[in-house]
């Protein structure tokens, strides 16, 4: 049988679809479990967004320690970091390792985009067709589709008629690019533009930064490790990665999170003297105006902490105009920590400039370049660094089609990104989310939770089997219980702030309905909740017999 359309589907006990991060964990916990598994991957190569990232600059902002799989004694000893926080290169490298060394890749099909899913109500199964028609049956289907794996195609006139080069940082060439002699605008500042622009800007000729918000960015602690400290740190192992379990956002060390954690150790902004504010920004930077324990719950504190980051932005970049555009006007806490490496000193170059959007916002893109209200810029090459569909872009590309029709893009665009502890969907029978909305992998360590869920679903399928069930789907109470919870954790917080549209809350794409994406009740927290579904037999899941 060979899956092409018009003859049979390929069977299998489950279908992984996505092989990043998720997806290699997934294929190797369940083929340990002894079932058969097959990954369908779009692009021609394992690494999910660490394969399409490849823009210059790009590095994961926990450290590789943590940032890496810890079901493994042996690979935890045998992979060697060179830094503590790790590049793209080095990801992707490491994950290829990974499947190399526990013999995945002839399990993981790449090149394989799924287009359908529909739910065989009758039989219990999912049936999945890809581009090229190929299909595949399974009972279960787990999507590792990622959180960050659809691009967002910003919505500027005149794109296609650009003569220039265009590139797409989270679909950046393989081969990379040479930026050398060339006039580039680089489009975005979230984490993404923020790390590329010092990297370009070493290369290119002349660099404009198109910035529509200005971001909060802290400085990162990136560095080599120096001989002997990798050794060390891999001698303690178990308590690192005990510590990292404990962790609420499922990372102990130094990571972007570590300021949503540290800030309430600090003095409160609120009540400190004039001289200890300034003292703190002459000390730490942008760092002191931020770290005060009060920046996240109280608004009043949060203005004062953003007049403060702009008096240390203006420490840094020496033209007036420059520094005082570079200040965000909306809450900080609100969006996604950045950490950068040298991205404000960029500006002191000769060959950046900003282009303040929100005086001037974007008219269109001409043949040879941007042309915004306060006048044109000719580019060799315009660099998209707009963003993300978060957490249910990827899926909602797929036709999912559950019962009675249903299909699962149409939901979460009507009823706004919901679903069952972040695993299932209601409607959805036997498709488990790795991540999914109401989980608490945007804020935090993604790695910690990937690894919590999967455990989580290969234990579901082991008693699914033992107990003679062909099916298993969240209730829909349940999943409003559980997505009434995930919004008062944040309601009233700074995550909510109307001004501000973040990938967090679905503000960044047009359309979307808004809803905080994410579980903030702390990594552990959740794992026990999981953990508790499954040990009270299931509880706001139906469990069912064949027939
Ligand atoms: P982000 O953080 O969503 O940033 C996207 C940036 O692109 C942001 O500055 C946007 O401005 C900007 N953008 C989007 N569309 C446009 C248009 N049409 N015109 C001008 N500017 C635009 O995505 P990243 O890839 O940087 O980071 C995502 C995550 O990846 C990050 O948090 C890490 O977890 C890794 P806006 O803010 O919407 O005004």
């Amino acid at each position: 049988m060979t899956g092409q359309a018009g003859i049979h589907p390929r069977e299998y006990d489950v279908v992984v679809v996505g092989a990043g991060f998720s997806g290699i964990c997934a294929v190797n916990r369940f083929r340990d479990l002894g079932l058969s598994v097959r990954a369908l991957e779009a692009a021609d190569a394992v690494g999910g967004t660490w394969r399409w990232n490849r823009y210059p600059g790009a590095r994961c902002d926990i450290e590789s320690i943590e940032y890496s799989y810890s079901f493994s004694e042996d690979i935890q000893q045998e992979w060697v970091w060179t830094e503590t926080l790790p590049c793209q290169p080095e990801i992707e490298a490491y994950l290829n390792f990974v499947v190399d060394r526990l013999d995945l890749r002839k399990l993981i099909q790449a090149s394989t985009e799924v287009v359908s899913m529909v739910f065989d109500e009758d039989n219990d199964r999912w049936l999945l067709t890809t581009a090229t028609g190929e299909t595949f049956r399974a009972p279960y289907v787990v999507a590792a589709t990622g959180i960050l794996s659809a691009p967002l195609d910003p919505d500027i006139p005149g794109k296609e008629r650009y003569g220039g080069v265009s590139l797409s940082t989270a679909r950046y060439p393989d081969d990379g690019f040479d930026y050398a002699g060339k006039r580039v605008g680089v489009i975005g500042t979230g984490s993404t533009g923020v790390q590329a622009v010092p990297v370009i800007a070493d290369a290119a000729a002349h660099l404009w930064v198109f910035q529509r918000s200005a971001a909060y960015t802290l400085p990162s602690n990136a560095r080599p490790f120096v001989p002997g400290e990798l050794d060390a740190l891999k001698a303690d192992y178990a308590a690192i990665r005990a510590a990292q379990r404990a962790a609420h956002v499922g990372a102990a060390r130094i990571s972007a999170f570590s300021v949503m954690v540290e800030v309430y150790s600090r003095p409160a902004l609120l009540t400190a003297t004039p001289e200890e504010r300034q003292a703190a920004v002459e000390e730490r930077g942008v760092a002191g105006a931020l770290y005060w324990s009060d920046v996240f719950t109280d608004m009043d504190a949060n203005a004062i902490a953003r007049e403060l980051y702009g008096e240390a932005i203006a420490r840094i970049v020496h033209d007036p105009a420059t520094a005082a555009a570079l200040v965000p006007t909306y809450p900080f806490g609100c969006k996604r920590p950045i950490i950068d490496l040298g991205y404000y000193e960029a500006f002191n170059r000769d060959n950046v400039s900003l282009v303040d959007l929100r005086a001037s916002p974007i008219v269109e893109i001409t043949e040879s370049g941007i042309r915004t209200e306060a006048g044109e810029v000719d580019l060799d090459v315009i660099v998209f660094a707009t963003g993300f569909d978060a957490v249910t872009g990827a899926l909602s590309a797929i036709e999912v089609r559950g019962c009675g029709g249903l299909v699962l893009g149409d939901v979460w665009r009507d009823a706004g990104a919901e679903s069952y502890l972040g695993l299932q969907v209601a409607g959805f029978p036997n498709l488990f989310l790795v991540q999914g909305p109401g989980s608490p992998s945007l804020a935090s360590n993604f790695v910690t939770v990937l690894e919590d869920s999967i455990d989580w679903i290969a234990t579901c399928l082991a008693d699914l089997r033992a107990g003679g069930y062909s099916r298993i789907e969240a209730l829909p109470a349940a999943q409003a219980e559980w997505t009434a919870l995930t919004t008062s954790l944040v309601e009233g917080s700074v995550l909510l702030d109307p001004s501000c549209n973040s990938w967090w809350n679905g503000g960044n794409v047009p359309g979307k309905k808004r809803r905080y994406l994410s579980y903030v009740g702390g990594v552990p927290e959740y794992r026990k909740h999981c953990i508790a579904v499954a040990e009270d037999g299931y509880r706001g899941f139906a469990l069912s017999t064949p027939g």
